[in-house]
Protein backbone atom coordinates (compact mmCIF):
# COMPACT_ATOMS: atom_id res chain seq x y z
CA UNK A 1 0.00 0.00 0.00
CA UNK A 2 1.35 3.40 -0.72
CA UNK A 3 0.01 5.17 2.88
CA UNK A 4 2.49 2.21 3.96
CA UNK A 5 5.45 3.12 1.86
CA UNK A 6 5.01 6.55 2.91
CA UNK A 7 5.21 5.83 6.70
CA UNK A 8 8.19 4.26 6.44
CA UNK A 9 9.81 7.79 5.22
CA UNK A 10 7.98 9.66 7.39
CA UNK A 11 10.28 9.97 9.85
CA UNK A 12 13.48 10.62 8.20
CA UNK A 13 11.56 13.01 6.16
CA UNK A 14 10.71 15.03 9.05
CA UNK A 15 6.80 14.66 8.37
CA UNK A 16 6.09 13.70 12.02
CA UNK A 17 5.26 16.36 14.69
CA UNK A 18 3.53 15.72 18.44
CA UNK A 19 1.24 17.83 19.52
CA UNK A 20 0.82 18.18 22.92
CA UNK A 21 -2.59 18.40 25.19
CA UNK A 22 -2.67 19.76 28.46
CA UNK A 23 -4.04 17.63 31.50
CA UNK A 24 -5.54 20.12 34.06
CA UNK A 25 -6.64 19.48 37.55
CA UNK A 26 -10.01 20.57 37.71
CA UNK A 27 -9.90 22.36 41.30
CA UNK A 28 -7.52 24.83 40.70
CA UNK A 29 -6.89 25.03 37.15
CA UNK A 30 -3.01 24.09 37.05
CA UNK A 31 -1.99 21.96 34.25
CA UNK A 32 -0.10 18.86 36.07
CA UNK A 33 1.12 17.58 32.44
CA UNK A 34 0.57 16.82 28.46
CA UNK A 35 -0.12 14.34 26.70
CA UNK A 36 1.74 13.53 23.38
CA UNK A 37 -0.38 13.21 20.59
CA UNK A 38 1.30 11.98 17.11
CA UNK A 39 0.84 14.43 13.68
CA UNK A 40 1.92 13.34 10.58
CA UNK A 41 1.77 15.76 7.72
CA UNK A 42 1.54 13.90 4.78
CA UNK A 43 3.61 15.66 1.51
CA UNK A 44 0.06 15.12 -0.90
CA UNK A 45 -2.38 14.26 1.85
CA UNK A 46 -1.92 16.92 3.99
CA UNK A 47 -2.67 16.19 7.92
CA UNK A 48 -3.42 12.91 8.44
CA UNK A 49 -5.54 11.65 11.66
CA UNK A 50 -3.73 9.07 13.41
CA UNK A 51 -6.61 6.91 13.70
CA UNK A 52 -5.75 6.55 9.98
CA UNK A 53 -2.29 5.72 10.20
CA UNK A 54 -1.95 4.08 13.61
CA UNK A 55 -4.08 1.17 12.86
CA UNK A 56 -1.54 0.65 9.41
CA UNK A 57 1.21 1.32 11.46
CA UNK A 58 0.43 -1.75 13.44
CA UNK A 59 -0.42 -3.84 11.10
CA UNK A 60 2.18 -3.16 9.09
CA UNK A 61 4.73 -3.50 12.15
CA UNK A 62 5.86 0.09 11.44
CA UNK A 63 4.50 1.14 14.93
CA UNK A 64 8.15 -0.30 16.56
CA UNK A 65 9.54 2.50 14.98
CA UNK A 66 7.23 5.23 14.95
CA UNK A 67 6.67 4.64 18.71
CA UNK A 68 9.97 4.71 19.76
CA UNK A 69 10.59 7.71 17.95
CA UNK A 70 7.40 9.41 20.04
CA UNK A 71 9.18 8.31 23.05
CA UNK A 72 12.36 9.76 22.51
CA UNK A 73 11.00 12.91 21.02
CA UNK A 74 8.59 13.44 24.11
CA UNK A 75 10.78 11.95 26.99
CA UNK A 76 13.52 14.58 25.42
CA UNK A 77 11.35 17.10 25.15
CA UNK A 78 9.66 17.05 28.41
CA UNK A 79 13.60 16.67 29.85
CA UNK A 80 14.10 20.35 28.65
CA UNK A 81 11.21 22.06 30.72
CA UNK A 82 11.78 23.84 33.95
CA UNK A 83 8.89 22.36 35.68
CA UNK A 84 8.84 18.94 36.64
CA UNK A 85 5.45 18.11 34.41
CA UNK A 86 3.91 14.80 32.95
CA UNK A 87 4.23 13.70 30.21
CA UNK A 88 1.90 11.03 28.82
CA UNK A 89 2.69 8.88 25.87
CA UNK A 90 0.55 6.63 23.88
CA UNK A 91 2.23 3.21 23.12
CA UNK A 92 -0.01 0.37 21.20
CA UNK A 93 -0.21 -3.65 21.95
CA UNK A 94 2.67 -4.87 19.78
CA UNK A 95 5.18 -2.05 21.17
CA UNK A 96 4.05 -3.09 24.68
CA UNK A 97 4.26 -6.78 23.28
CA UNK A 98 7.82 -6.70 22.17
CA UNK A 99 10.76 -8.31 24.07
CA UNK A 100 13.07 -5.09 24.77
CA UNK A 101 10.32 -2.90 25.14
CA UNK A 102 11.08 -1.83 28.79
CA UNK A 103 14.74 -1.79 28.08
CA UNK A 104 13.94 0.38 25.56
CA UNK A 105 11.70 2.67 27.82
CA UNK A 106 14.83 2.20 30.39
CA UNK A 107 17.12 3.51 27.48
CA UNK A 108 15.13 6.35 26.58
CA UNK A 109 15.01 7.84 30.35
CA UNK A 110 18.66 7.45 30.61
CA UNK A 111 19.32 9.24 27.62
CA UNK A 112 16.75 11.73 28.24
CA UNK A 113 17.35 12.44 31.61
CA UNK A 114 13.97 12.28 32.31
CA UNK A 115 12.84 11.61 35.79
CA UNK A 116 10.74 8.14 35.19
CA UNK A 117 8.12 9.35 37.45
CA UNK A 118 7.43 12.04 34.68
CA UNK A 119 6.49 9.46 32.15
CA UNK A 120 2.73 7.94 32.02
CA UNK A 121 2.53 5.36 29.54
CA UNK A 122 -1.18 5.09 28.00
CA UNK A 123 -2.32 1.85 27.17
CA UNK A 124 -5.35 0.56 25.96
CA UNK A 125 -6.55 -2.62 26.82
CA UNK A 126 -6.02 -4.46 23.68
CA UNK A 127 -2.38 -4.43 25.33
CA UNK A 128 -3.15 -7.26 28.00
CA UNK A 129 -5.50 -9.16 25.54
CA UNK A 130 -2.95 -11.48 23.34
CA UNK A 131 -0.81 -12.64 26.16
CA UNK A 132 -2.04 -11.52 29.92
CA UNK A 133 0.62 -13.16 31.92
CA UNK A 134 3.03 -11.18 30.11
CA UNK A 135 1.62 -8.00 29.77
CA UNK A 136 1.50 -8.40 33.53
CA UNK A 137 5.24 -9.19 34.16
CA UNK A 138 5.81 -5.95 31.46
CA UNK A 139 3.83 -3.44 33.33
CA UNK A 140 5.01 -4.41 36.35
CA UNK A 141 8.55 -4.43 35.19
CA UNK A 142 7.93 -0.55 33.55
CA UNK A 143 6.25 0.01 37.46
CA UNK A 144 9.71 -1.04 38.75
CA UNK A 145 11.71 1.43 36.93
CA UNK A 146 9.51 4.19 38.16
CA UNK A 147 7.03 4.51 35.39
CA UNK A 148 3.00 5.02 35.78
CA UNK A 149 0.50 3.69 33.35
CA UNK A 150 -2.66 4.72 32.54
CA UNK A 151 -5.91 3.06 31.19
CA UNK A 152 -6.60 4.37 27.70
CA UNK A 153 -10.54 4.98 26.52
CA UNK A 154 -11.91 3.29 29.64
CA UNK A 155 -15.74 1.99 28.53
CA UNK A 156 -15.13 1.12 25.38
CA UNK A 157 -13.62 -1.61 23.56
CA UNK A 158 -11.97 -4.60 24.99
CA UNK A 159 -12.78 -2.68 29.09
CA UNK A 160 -13.26 -5.69 31.12
CA UNK A 161 -13.23 -4.80 35.37
CA UNK A 162 -11.02 -7.37 36.18
CA UNK A 163 -8.37 -5.68 34.27
CA UNK A 164 -8.42 -2.68 37.03
CA UNK A 165 -8.07 -5.22 39.76
CA UNK A 166 -5.55 -7.87 37.39
CA UNK A 167 -3.32 -5.30 36.17
CA UNK A 168 -1.25 -2.20 37.97
CA UNK A 169 -2.77 0.49 36.41
CA UNK A 170 -2.15 3.95 37.96
CA UNK A 171 -4.93 5.86 36.56
CA UNK A 172 -8.42 5.55 34.54
CA UNK A 173 -8.85 7.59 31.69
CA UNK A 174 -12.41 7.84 30.82
CA UNK A 175 -13.18 7.77 26.87
CA UNK A 176 -14.21 11.27 25.30
CA UNK A 177 -17.27 9.14 23.93
CA UNK A 178 -19.20 8.91 27.67
CA UNK A 179 -17.66 12.52 27.98
CA UNK A 180 -19.52 14.21 25.17
CA UNK A 181 -22.66 12.79 25.87
CA UNK A 182 -22.63 13.86 29.67
CA UNK A 183 -25.18 16.79 29.04
CA UNK A 184 -27.66 15.31 27.14
CA UNK A 185 -27.53 11.70 27.89
CA UNK A 186 -28.58 10.08 31.00
CA UNK A 187 -26.68 6.88 30.43
CA UNK A 188 -23.51 8.20 29.52
CA UNK A 189 -23.72 10.83 33.05
CA UNK A 190 -24.49 7.45 34.96
CA UNK A 191 -21.70 5.74 33.54
CA UNK A 192 -18.87 8.29 34.07
CA UNK A 193 -20.28 8.40 37.53
CA UNK A 194 -20.07 4.64 37.77
CA UNK A 195 -16.48 5.26 36.36
CA UNK A 196 -15.75 8.09 39.19
CA UNK A 197 -17.02 5.82 41.81
CA UNK A 198 -14.80 2.86 40.67
CA UNK A 199 -12.05 4.96 40.90
CA UNK A 200 -12.81 5.89 44.31
CA UNK A 201 -13.16 2.86 45.31
CA UNK A 202 -9.66 1.19 43.77
CA UNK A 203 -7.76 4.26 44.47
CA UNK A 204 -7.14 5.36 41.51
CA UNK A 205 -7.23 8.87 40.22
CA UNK A 206 -9.27 9.21 36.92
CA UNK A 207 -8.98 11.69 34.04
CA UNK A 208 -12.26 12.44 32.15
CA UNK A 209 -10.93 13.06 28.40
CA UNK A 210 -12.86 15.38 25.82
CA UNK A 211 -13.58 17.76 28.22
CA UNK A 212 -15.30 20.45 25.89
CA UNK A 213 -18.18 22.57 27.66
CA UNK A 214 -18.89 24.17 31.45
CA UNK A 215 -21.61 21.51 31.57
CA UNK A 216 -19.62 18.95 31.11
CA UNK A 217 -16.93 20.52 33.63
CA UNK A 218 -19.40 21.47 36.11
CA UNK A 219 -20.68 18.03 36.55
CA UNK A 220 -17.06 16.18 36.59
CA UNK A 221 -16.43 18.44 39.35
CA UNK A 222 -19.61 17.88 41.07
CA UNK A 223 -18.80 13.91 40.75
CA UNK A 224 -15.85 14.30 42.36
CA UNK A 225 -13.35 13.96 39.07
CA UNK A 226 -10.28 16.15 39.82
CA UNK A 227 -8.22 16.17 36.43
CA UNK A 228 -9.42 16.98 32.74
CA UNK A 229 -8.35 17.41 29.48
CA UNK A 230 -10.00 18.25 26.38
CA UNK A 231 -10.64 21.50 23.76
CA UNK A 232 -12.17 23.30 27.10
CA UNK A 233 -8.24 24.00 28.61
CA UNK A 234 -6.66 23.27 25.06
CA UNK A 235 -6.25 22.19 22.29
CA UNK A 236 -3.21 19.60 21.19
CA UNK A 237 -0.72 21.99 19.75
CA UNK A 238 2.91 22.15 19.36
CA UNK A 239 4.66 22.56 22.67
CA UNK A 240 6.22 26.38 21.77
CA UNK A 241 2.36 27.30 22.76
CA UNK A 242 2.68 26.08 25.90
CA UNK A 243 6.12 27.73 26.76
CA UNK A 244 4.71 29.98 30.11
CA UNK A 245 3.33 26.14 31.16
CA UNK A 246 6.74 24.37 30.63
CA UNK A 247 9.24 27.20 31.29
CA UNK A 248 9.67 29.46 34.13
CA UNK A 249 9.55 33.47 34.00
CA UNK A 250 12.34 35.01 32.69
O1 LIG B 1 -5.18 13.17 18.80
P1 LIG B 1 -5.97 12.35 17.87
O2 LIG B 1 -7.45 12.48 17.87
O3 LIG B 1 -5.55 12.65 16.52
O4 LIG B 1 -5.61 10.80 18.13
C1 LIG B 1 -6.33 9.78 17.52
C2 LIG B 1 -5.95 8.44 18.10
O5 LIG B 1 -4.57 8.16 17.82
C3 LIG B 1 -6.12 8.34 19.60
O6 LIG B 1 -6.73 7.10 19.90
C4 LIG B 1 -4.73 8.35 20.14
O7 LIG B 1 -4.61 7.57 21.29
C5 LIG B 1 -3.92 7.74 18.99
N1 LIG B 1 -2.55 8.23 19.03
C6 LIG B 1 -2.12 9.50 18.94
N2 LIG B 1 -0.78 9.56 19.03
C7 LIG B 1 -0.35 8.29 19.18
C8 LIG B 1 0.94 7.68 19.33
O8 LIG B 1 1.97 8.34 19.39
N3 LIG B 1 0.96 6.33 19.45
C9 LIG B 1 -0.15 5.57 19.41
N4 LIG B 1 -0.02 4.25 19.52
N5 LIG B 1 -1.38 6.09 19.28
C10 LIG B 1 -1.48 7.44 19.18
O1 LIG C 1 -7.52 7.85 22.52
P1 LIG C 1 -6.73 8.98 23.06
O2 LIG C 1 -7.27 9.46 24.35
O3 LIG C 1 -5.26 8.76 23.14
O4 LIG C 1 -6.92 10.14 22.00
C1 LIG C 1 -7.08 11.44 22.32
C2 LIG C 1 -7.80 12.01 21.12
O5 LIG C 1 -8.85 12.88 21.52
C3 LIG C 1 -6.90 12.81 20.25
O6 LIG C 1 -7.25 12.54 18.97
C4 LIG C 1 -7.27 14.25 20.58
O7 LIG C 1 -6.99 15.11 19.50
C5 LIG C 1 -8.74 14.11 20.85
N1 LIG C 1 -9.28 15.12 21.74
C6 LIG C 1 -8.72 15.65 22.82
N2 LIG C 1 -9.55 16.52 23.42
C7 LIG C 1 -10.67 16.54 22.69
C8 LIG C 1 -11.91 17.25 22.81
O8 LIG C 1 -12.14 18.04 23.73
N3 LIG C 1 -12.84 17.00 21.86
C9 LIG C 1 -12.63 16.14 20.82
N4 LIG C 1 -13.60 15.99 19.94
N5 LIG C 1 -11.48 15.46 20.70
C10 LIG C 1 -10.51 15.65 21.61
MN1 LIG D 1 -4.43 8.63 24.96
NA1 LIG E 1 -8.84 7.82 24.59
Amino acid sequence: RMIEHDLRLAIEKGEMAIAYQPQTRIGTQEITGFEALLRWNHPVRGDMSPAVFIPIAEESGIILRIGEWVLREACREASSWDRPLKIAVNVSALQVNNPTFVTLVQAILDESGLAPERLELEITESVLIRDPERALQTLTQLKAIGVSIAMDDFGTGYSSLSNLRNFPFDKIKIDRSFVRAIDVNIQAAAIVRAVLGLGRGLGLPVIAEGVETNGELAFLNAEGCREAQGYLFGQPAPIEMFRSVTHAEA
